[in-house]
């Protein structure tokens, strides 16, 4: 009897220990902390923190010089929003440069700044003069947050647009109350392109990048009491070599959350892609064939990437290709079908192809150049629904003419065209885009954030 009293005790005990073990390892609340924002968690967490506790409590500022077109541009932004979040410092956010040509290019601080400060304050008088609408104006300036959706931002940084229309140094300090630059600001001025790369493991005492000249640990920017850093360009997909898992996880969330949402935008990329049978039902393209100023990469290729382009499409959907629309009953029992006029447009299209033709997949392409160029031909060729902006959707346009730049008041339809070819292209089902383009990377970020891969 006492034995079987003793059992029982014991089991009663490893039952206990057990649901203790269980509670303590793996909490309920452990779903909740999903949802704790990257500020908080850093600090419970105490990852490397190089600060000094004497003054935690005065608000620190960081900025950059912007440069290039707008996916470089949005790339230093990422950049920037990191470093911000990793120092612990208000982010003076410069406006997206949107010009007619490509006028500002990467260059090291000193130069860039002259640029940026000449050729801005040059604008600032002829806009002035002869209305932002004159060929002459040459740039208008747009604030990140009328484009992209700033939740995550707004979540885990402090920033202040920065709007000094000139990118006036003096201008900025006088903002920031800064007296005395030499002792309130630190400026981190690259003399080559690619002067420094950031770390955020102390142990590395030498680049292992090449591209890059100098290495900066990001403790020691930390341990920066000055009121300002004052960084210049950014740019680059590898500008930081990340240790701590925290960090690689922040910047990749930074890059995930970089989303467009202006709402006429989206309306637009929507109407046009309910066209092509709507949202993950066609193949968006994009394909770069032309150069942009400086580099002379993609017109080089263009032909080239265009053949690859053909190979991934023949590859991937030669086995199981989608059929594009829902027409495979009316496909068998007919052959002379009639588009009709409140039809989609993909839909009329497949009816009014041969019937052998009918499983091709729906394709939209969108370009920096139009559907007559001689590089595409093969591709109409191969594919007989090919839809693009200009050729086929144009009229959709008409609700972008009237948006303007709540700054100056500048209409904003010439640099938003390619934003919705790229909203088109990325809510395709699949996205398949042209190698080393950072337009093309960004269309993908966009599609998986729409679709999923
Ligand atoms: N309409 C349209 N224009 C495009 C497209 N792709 C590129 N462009 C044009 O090409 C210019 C360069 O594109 P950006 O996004 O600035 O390219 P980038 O920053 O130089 O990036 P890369 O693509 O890496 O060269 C843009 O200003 C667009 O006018 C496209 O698919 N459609
Ligand atoms: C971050 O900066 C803010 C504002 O300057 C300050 O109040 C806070 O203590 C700082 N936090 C950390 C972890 O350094
Ligand atoms: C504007 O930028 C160009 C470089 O694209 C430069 O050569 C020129 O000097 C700048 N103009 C002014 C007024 O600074
Ligand atoms: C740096 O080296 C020290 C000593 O070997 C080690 O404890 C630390 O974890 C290292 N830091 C990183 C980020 O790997």
């Amino acid at each position: 009897m006492s034995q079987r009293y003793f059992l029982f005790i014991i089991t009663f005990l490893i039952i206990y220990l057990a649901v203790l073990y269980l509670i303590i390892y793996f909490p309920l609340s452990g779903q909740i902390s999903n949802e704790i924002s990257y500020k908080e968690k850093t600090s419970q967490l105490n990852t490397l923190s190089c600060f000094d506790s004497n003054d935690l409590n005065e608000e620190k500022y960081m900025t950059y010089l912007p440069h290039s077109g707008f996916n470089n541009q949005r790339i230093s932004l990422e950049n920037a929003i990191f470093l911000s979040w990793v120092l612990n410092r208000t982010l003076i956010m410069p406006p997206i440069l949107l010009t007619k040509k490509s006028i500002i290019p990467h260059r090291p601080f000193n130069i860039l700044y002259r640029m940026l400060n000449g050729n801005l304050t040059q604008n600032m008088i002829t806009c002035k003069r002869r209305g932002v609408e004159d060929k002459s104006c040459m740039f208008t300036q747009l604030d990140w947050e009328e484009l992209m959706n700033f939740k995550f931002i707004k979540k885990n940084i402090r920033y202040i647009h920065r709007e000094d229309q000139n990118l006036d140094v003096n201008e900025l300090y006088s903002f920031l109350k800064i007296k005395d630059p030499e002792s309130q600001v630190f400026t981190l001025a690259e003399e080559t392109r690619y002067d420094f790369q950031f770390y955020d493991d102390e142990n590395i005492s030498k680049v292992s990048d090449d591209q890059f000249d100098h290495l900066i640990h990001i403790c020691s920017l930390q341990r920066r009491k000055e009121k300002l850093i004052h960084f210049g360009s950014i740019y680059h997909l590898n500008r930081f070599n990340l240790k701590y898992k925290e960090n690689i996880k922040f910047l990749k969330s930074v890059r995930e959350n970089m989303i467009i949402n202006h709402p006429v935008l989206l309306n637009i990329g929507e109407k046009i892609s309910e066209q092509l049978g709507g949202l993950g039902s066609y193949i968006g393209i994009h394909l770069r064939l032309g150069d942009n100023g400086f580099d002379k990469k993609f017109g080089a290729k263009a032909e080239e990437n265009v053949n690859l382009v053909l190979t991934k499409l023949s590859n991937e959907f030669e086995s199981d290709v989608p059929s594009s629309t829902s027409l495979d009953e009316i496909e068998v029992s007919t052959n002379n079908l009639v588009p009709t006029k409140n039809m989609i447009e993909s839909e009329k299209c497949i009816r009014s192809i041969s019937p052998e033709q009918r499983h091709y997949p729906i394709i939209y392409l969108a370009s920096d150049k139009p559907r007559n160029d001689v590089r595409f031909k093969k591709f109409f060729r191969e594919f007989p629904c090919v839809f693009m902006l200009f050729s086929n959707f144009e009229k959709y346009l008409d609700q972008l003419k009237g948006v303007k730049n709540p700054r100056d008041g500048a209409l904003l339809y010439r640099y938003f065209v390619p934003l919705i070819d790229g909203i088109v292209a990325a809510r395709g089902f699949k996205f398949v885009g042209t190698p080393e383009s950072t337009f093309s990377d960004y269309v993908a970020r966009l599609h998986e954030y729409w679709v999923g891969s």
